[in-house]
This record gives C-alpha cells, sequence and structure tokens, in this order.
C-alpha cells in the first residue's frame, strides 16, 4: 500500500482538524469496536470495558497517539511504529482481521463527528493510511 502524496495531504488534513479530539475519538472508536465486533473483548480481559471506563479512555488516549505519531512520520510509518509493531507481533498476537475492524470504526467516529471532511477523496486516503499502519503492526507475525 502506498501513500501518494495527495493521500498524505489529506491524511494530514484529518488529523490537523481533529487533533484536539482526538485522544476521545480513540476510545469511542474502542467502544465502537467493542459493541461492533464484541470477539474484540476477548483481548481485554484484564479491562474494564463498560462504557466511559477509565481503562478504555486510556488505551484510546495510546492508540490516537500511535496514530498521530505515524501521521507525524508519514513517510516512515515503519519505523516510527517498529517497537509497537515489535509489541502486538511477540507479545499481543492479535488476529489482523482485527484491525482492520478497529479501522474502520475509526473511520465511522471521524464521520460522525465530521460529515464534511470525509468526501470520498479522503475517506479513501484515511483507509489506505490506516491499513499502511495495518499492515506494519502485523508485519513481525513470522
Ligand atoms: Mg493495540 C496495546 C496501538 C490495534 C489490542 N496498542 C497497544 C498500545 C498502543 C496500541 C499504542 C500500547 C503499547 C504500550 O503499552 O507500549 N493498537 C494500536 C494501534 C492499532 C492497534 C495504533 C491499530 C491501528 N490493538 C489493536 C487491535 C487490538 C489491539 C485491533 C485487538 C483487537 N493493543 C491491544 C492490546 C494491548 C494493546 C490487548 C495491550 C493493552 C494493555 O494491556 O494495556
Amino acid at each position: 500500500m502506498v501513500l501518494s502524496a495527495n493521500d498524505k495531504s489529506n491524511v494530514r488534513g484529518v488529523f490537523g482538524k481533529i487533533s484536539a479530539h482526538c485522544d476521545d475519538y480513540g476510545a469511542e472508536t474502542l467502544e465502537r469496536m467493542f459493541t461492533v465486533h464484541p470477539q474484540t473483548k476477548t483481548y481485554f480481559p484484564h479491562f474494564d470495558l463498560h462504557r466511559g471506563s477509565a481503562q478504555i479512555k486510556a488505551h484510546g488516549k495510546k492508540v490516537a497517539g500511535a496514530l498521530l505519531e505515524a501521521v507525524n512520520h508519514i513517510d516512515d510509518i515503519a519505523g516510527a511504529l517498529s517497537k509497537l509493531s515489535d509489541l502486538h507481533a511477540q507479545k499481543l498476537r492479535v488476529d489482523p482481521v482485527n484491525f482492520k475492524l478497529l479501522g474502520q470504526c475509526f473511520l465511522v467516529v471521524v464521520a460522525v463527528h465530521h460529515p464534511s471532511l470525509l468526501t470520498p477523496e479522503v475517506h479513501a486516503s484515511l483507509d489506505k493510511f490506516l491499513c499502511t499502519v495495518s499492515t506494519v503492526l502485523t508485519d513481525k507475525y513470522r
């Protein structure tokens, strides 16, 4: 998956607009994922998964932070998320299908809060970006 210059500019534009809410959107993404795809809850047996839980908020902030890190190093996402990639591949071993689900939930959260932002072109760029991040985080599973 190669992000074009236009994709990168679209992705930067989205994160520029949502940056003030990123932590909240991270948590909302997780809540949406746990509700729509309950099988994803199996990776978090040690979490309180009720709506608004402190653990979901804290984890949402971490996920959003990693996405921001990827945007800030959009030409070297693999390098920027290298440690996180090791963690997911070697320790967490999350089934790669779940990354697609998280990415879709994030897209929906952005769309709900910023309907006019997600033109089909921007949607496509953000989807490509999220796929790239997912690929980086699952690339070392071998
Ligand atoms: Mg992962 C930990 C980011 C998908 C399950 N995830 C983390 C951490 C970050 C992160 C930043 C904290 C790492 C640390 O403590 O050093 N995760 C992240 C991103 C994405 C993703 C950016 C996809 C875009 N994660 C993902 C998915 C699942 C999952 C799809 C499972 C459905 N992540 C997971 C678990 C932990 C992390 C179980 C450990 C949570 C904990 O015990 O605190």
